[in-house]
């Protein structure tokens, strides 16, 4: 019913740019200058962001890639545990093009699960609905679209079923450590003992590797940071010179963290529909942390949030893993 659901979609796309905008002044505003990384992602940033995907330095994607596409039947079975029914749960499902080797397989080993891809785009959810039954038949698959934490608690009021939670890509790694720690708290609040997570991290590994796939030679990277101001000026009345700003990735092998900075050019002034934002030359704009992990950190983690690892899955090179928790 288009009238009845329009004034909603109206009012949720006003509070979004409100929100934005809110968050973007806020971060530019205080002494140290900030832009959350979550922003990268409209349909600019998702498409750079598919682009690096396929750009041989930067070799996250592939290594998981690896492990969903060689490791699939011992990826099944940990997840399927004892045969019983379950639901498969991923957040922040995208194409779903590394989890598509886990659902054609476990599909024909007529196990009894529904797939429910959560995202936060309608979109994803839309062409996941429609796309998956066609390339894997007998696919039973609900779509959510919205928040995670929301979503998890729709697939709970759903299903007693017990649950499986894909978080794949490292994308934990893009929250600092301790906001990484409350986020799998908050997600083992969601689920029931006995619930399993398979949560991707990116391993530490030679710096050079790291920082070569963060600062790749065609300049994939700058542009998707780049893209944020762009984003900016579109969307809330910037006006950004982008020519007037650098990309810096930096690697500390000590901490593991993995940090893009945009590096102001001159002294400059930009403004944000109302506001006026001054740089300095040489000021930076703390983009994005990218988080490396030793095994035992993942380990760590897992005990500090109340989940118990029960198996783990590395690319031949190791410098990826799939680590699978038991609530
Ligand atoms: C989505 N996320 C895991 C990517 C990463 O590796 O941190 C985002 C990214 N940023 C720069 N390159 C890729």
């Amino acid at each position: 019913n288009q009238t009845a659901t329009q004034p909603d979609t109206i009012e949720t796309s006003k509070n979004n740019a409100a929100t934005f905008y809110n968050d973007v002044i806020k971060g530019l505003s205080g002494p140290t200058k900030r832009l959350n990384s979550m922003y990268f992602y409209d349909a600019v940033g998702d498409k750079i962001f598919q682009e690096l995907m396929g750009c041989p330095e930067y070799y996250p994607t592939n290594c998981e890639m690896e492990i969903f596409s060689t490791k699939t039947a011992a990826l099944a079975q940990t997840i399927m545990a004892d045969g019983d029914s379950f639901d498969l749960i991923e957040l922040g499902a995208g194409d779903a093009t590394k989890s598509t080797y886990l659902l054609k397989y476990t599909v024909n080993q007529q196990t009894d699960f529904s797939y429910l891809p959560i995202d936060i785009s309608a979109n994803v959810i839309n062409y996941l609905n429609v796309k998956l039954p066609l390339s894997i038949p007998g696919l039973k698959i609900t779509g959510l679209n919205g928040e995670y934490f929301d979503m998890l608690k729709k697939a709970a009021a759903l299903s007693n079923r017990r649950k499986v939670v894909l978080f794949m890509g490292s994308n934990i790694g893009n929250m600092p450590v301790p906001e990484a720690n409350q986020f799998c708290k908050t997600l083992r609040e969601h689920l029931n003992p006995g619930d399993m997570v398979l949560i991707g991290f990116d391993l530490k590994k030679s710096p050079k590797t790291i920082l070569a796939a963060y600062n790749d030679s065609e300049g994939i990277t700058k542009r998707f940071n780049l893209n944020l101001l762009l984003r900016i000026n579109r969307e809330l009345d910037g006006n950004f010179d982008v020519s007037q700003f650098d990309h810096y990735a930096t690697y500390d092998p000590e901490t593991g963290a993995c940090k893009s900075y945009l590096i102001s050019l001159k002294d400059q002034i930009v403004t944000i529909g109302k506001e006026t934002i001054r740089f300095l030359k040489d000021e930076y704009i703390y983009m994005e942390i990218s988080q490396k992990f030793t095994i035992m950190q993942t380990d760590q983690m897992a005990a500090n949030t109340g989940f118990r690892p029960v198996d783990r899955f590395f690319d031949i090179k190791k410098w990826f893993v799939d680590a699978v928790w038991m609530a």
